[in-house]
């Protein structure tokens, strides 16, 4: 992707897509305190309190001056930094904590629903029934509860040979530890490069930028993102229709894709917790990569791999959208509401009143639509 002038952007400014956000700020350790109420207040089902959290965070993470005594009262005046913000970094500055982090760490309740959460199609509302209704605490616990072995076995038996198998929650804790690995950049490049000869076998001409945190320079991701598009425009959109299960029943077959938690074009299920879906057709999925010949002895380790098939009007705006941070697309999103009278999302920009389409021809293009500076990947970290 092109570089941007970020002397173009401000920290000031109220949307995250006009402030450059770097992978790591100066003031990391108090973004990571604060994270961790934000996650609290997220697991106990407290959205406009982790909400505002999550615009706190995305501010501290474009102010590029390390904040102590001299650069407090420049602090104080960002936006989305109240009192409440302010009484919590004069307590990180003077004790090197802040309060209510420590208290909630050492909490059994955190410890249990960040745990729980971590499964895979575990959201904060079912986890905390696991914890207040059911009593559960730990991870073995839960996979009595869901009778695991029963359920992975059966599940086996049924299989169906052409279609990989659903991943459900029995499925997820079975795989947890692997899941919760860490991807190389490596390796989320070798993932890309099955897909696409895979693709090249069904028909040349397909594309794959691979976007998510990868795209903004994360050195390991915790899963892999793909937007897959086709390079002849006029036939395009026939080629990318129905793509999503052609594909996966291709690279089940040959064993590199294990499970499916989604496919195709509607609405993801509730423990996505996604406030917002784009009607993209999408395949969720978990890939395991073949051995390596030159590395026969390297383990091997499942992956969550996401590929999103967008048609050329939609292509673009998918690789934006999908590129993230979720704040950062969250904005773009409420920018486009709040002063061009547009609509964006990964599926397109489009006129409020008419549902009338903007068609982007690159990624400089969604910006220039939407009326922003550019803001290359690597400083969208909001
Ligand atoms: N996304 C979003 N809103 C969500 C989830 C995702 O807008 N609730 C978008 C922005 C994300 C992109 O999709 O950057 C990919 O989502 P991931 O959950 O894969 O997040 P990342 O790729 O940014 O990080 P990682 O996968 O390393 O956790
Ligand atoms: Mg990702």
């Amino acid at each position: 992707p092109p570089k941007c002038d970020i002397s173009k952007l401000s920290y000031l400014s109220n949307y995250c897509c006009q402030r450059p956000s770097p992978l790591k700020c100066p003031n990391q350790e108090l973004v990571e305190q604060l994270a961790v109420i934000m996650r609290f207040r997220d697991l106990e089902g407290e959205a406009m309190q982790m909400l505002a959290y999550e615009k706190t965070i995305a501010t501290i993470k474009a102010f590029p001056k390390k904040i102590t005594e001299d650069t407090l009262e420049e602090f104080s005046k960002l936006p989305y930094v109240g009192q409440k913000t302010m009484t919590k970094t004069r307590e990180f500055l003077s004790l090197g904590h802040i309060l209510e982090t420590k208290t909630i760490l050492a909490s059994e309740r955190y410890e249990s629903l960040s745990l729980f959460t971590q499964v895979f199609g575990i959201g904060a509302s079912v986890a905390r029934q696991l914890y207040d209704v059911h009593g559960l605490r730990t991870i073995e616990q839960l996979h009595l509860f869901y009778d695991v072995d029963a359920i992975v076995d059966k599940d086996e038996d049924v299989a169906d040979p052409d279609e990989p198998p659903e991943f459900r929650i029995p499925h997820a804790l079975r795989l947890m530890d692997e899941l919760n690995l860490k991807i190389p950049r490596s390796e989320v490049e070798s993932i890309r490069d099955l897909v696409m000869s895979e693709l090249e076998k069904i028909e040349p001409g397909y594309v794959g930028i691979l976007v998510g945190g990868y795209r903004r320079g994360k050195q390991e991701s915790n899963d892999v993102d793909i937007v897959i598009g086709h390079s002849d425009p006029s036939t395009a959109k026939a080629k990318i229709t129905g793509l999503s299960k052609k594909l996966t029943r291709r690279l089940y077959k040959k064993g590199v894709v294990t499970n499916v938690m989604h496919l195709s074009s509607f609405r993801a299920p509730n423990a996505m917790r996604t406030a917002h879906w784009d009607s993209l057709e999408k395949a969720l999925t978990v890939f395991i990569l073949p051995p390596n010949l030159k590395n026969p002895k390297a383990p091997r380790v499942h992956r969550r791999v996401d590929l999103i098939f967008a048609a050329p009007q939609s292509f673009w705006t998918a690789v934006v959208g999908w590129s993230g941070s979720k704040m950062f697309q969250r904005d773009l999103r409420r920018w486009a509401k709040d002063k061009k009278m547009l609509k964006f999302d990964s599926t397109g920009i489009t006129h409020r009143w008419d549902s009338k389409q903007i068609v982007a021809s690159s990624e400089e293009d969604v910006f220039r639509i939407l009326g922003l500076e550019y803001v290359s990947p690597e400083w969208r970290n909001a």
